[in-house]
């Protein structure tokens, strides 16, 4: 067993010479490596955000009286890749000033763990409305990619085949306004859990009357009190799998009439929604499933309608994060002691 060990090693440190285990994304996404246990809290009515809480999240930042200001939010859907929001860049003309900060949770006091990026190319939905706020999302590439570690991961982009109204556990995080009436902007990432809302409901009388697309999703409380607010466009809505430890990015934070009000919650574009147009943007290809991997993993049983694998648009890495090795390992395991033994495995 010994010798297996030291085989197992060797084969990892082959994977990834060159900067050890947390160099890559390893094709995996919507996992919170500091392995949290949500508990259950209420951006405006939220609550501050631990380290690598939600690793995915990044401020996007512009120059502002020798420092920088946090304008909107966004999501690392690839190492080079941020989904965001398209009402975010109406003035930005100056691409190059801006810079996006991923790995952050405290924004005034950038740690270690903080990477910063330029942005190279920024994509605005091509029929996207101000009026309407319809096609309300962006691309960024950023000019290098990010490593990915304990802090920074990727989203999972989920395609027409998850039934996201199924999903339960939704949380919303950005740093935008703590309070509907005093703006600003939150230096701490907040975060809070959200219901994911009808969208009949959502657009009916004393709610948002017929302004609701058919490509948003409404999440909130039909009372208010907890929600996304101004400076938290562009920023995530995620959804935990029903049967996974994983994240699905199901939306972007776009707008809503007030913030935190009874029958006005917040509206988000559905990533799902966009799928197609992300993959056309960026040439990303949806990733590969790897037979190994336990979790996320692609699954299918004849009473069952496949559901999406969960990896990540971008384009695979060849390490996986050393938790990810391990369950790999670990289930890998009597396929390899069989080898060993000279079976057929
Ligand atoms: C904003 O301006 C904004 N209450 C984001 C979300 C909501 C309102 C405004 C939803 O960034």
């Amino acid at each position: 067993m010994d010798l297996l060990l030291l085989l197992l090693v060797v084969l990892l440190a082959a994977c990834c010479p060159a900067h050890g285990a947390w160099d890559g994304c390893g094709g995996s996404c919507g996992l919170r490596p500091m392995g949290f246990r949500y508990s259950k809290s209420r951006v405006v009515g939220g609550t501050d955000a631990l380290p690598g809480a939600w690793p995915w999240v990044v401020s996007i930042e512009a120059p502002l009286e020798g420092g920088t200001a946090h304008i909107c939010g966004g999501s690392l859907i690839s190492p080079q890749w941020v989904l965001t929001s398209a009402q975010c860049f109406i003035e930005a003309r100056y691409i190059t000033a801006l810079r996006v900060v991923a790995g952050a949770t405290h924004l005034t006091q950038l740690g270690p763990e903080a990477q910063v990026r330029s942005i190279k190319r920024m994509l605005v939905h091509q029929h996207y409305s101000s009026v309407t706020q319809r096609n309300d999302i962006a691309l960024l590439e950023l000019d290098r990619p990010v490593q990915c570690n304990s802090y920074v991961q990727l989203a999972c982009v989920p395609d027409a085949s998850l039934r996201v109204s199924e999903l339960t556990a939704c949380y919303i995080s950005g740093w935008g306004a703590r309070t509907a009436r005093a703006g600003g902007s939150a230096y701490v990432l907040q975060e809070a859990q959200v219901r994911l809302i009808d969208t009949r409901v959502c657009n009916s009388s004393g709610w948002y009357r017929g302004a609701i697309h058919s490509h948003n999703i409404c999440a909130g409380y039909p009372q208010g009190g907890i929600d996304t607010c101004q400076g938290d466009s562009g920023g995530p809505l995620v959804c935990q799998d029903k049967s996974a430890d994983y994240f699905w990015l199901v939306g972007v934070t776009s707008w809503g009439m007030g913030c935190a009000r009874a029958r006005k919650p917040g509206v988000y574009t559905s990533t799902q929604h966009f799928y197609d147009w992300i993959l056309a943007q960026t040439g990303l290809r949806p990733a590969v499933t790897t037979t190994a991997r336990p979790q996320p993993a692609f699954t299918s049983t004849p009473a069952q309608r496949p559901r999406p694998t969960p990896t990540a648009a971008g384009r695979l890495t060849p390490c996986p994060s050393p938790a990810q090795k391990l369950r790999d390992l670990l289930t890998r395991l009597p396929e390899f002691v069989r080898f060993l033994r000279g079976e057929k495995v």
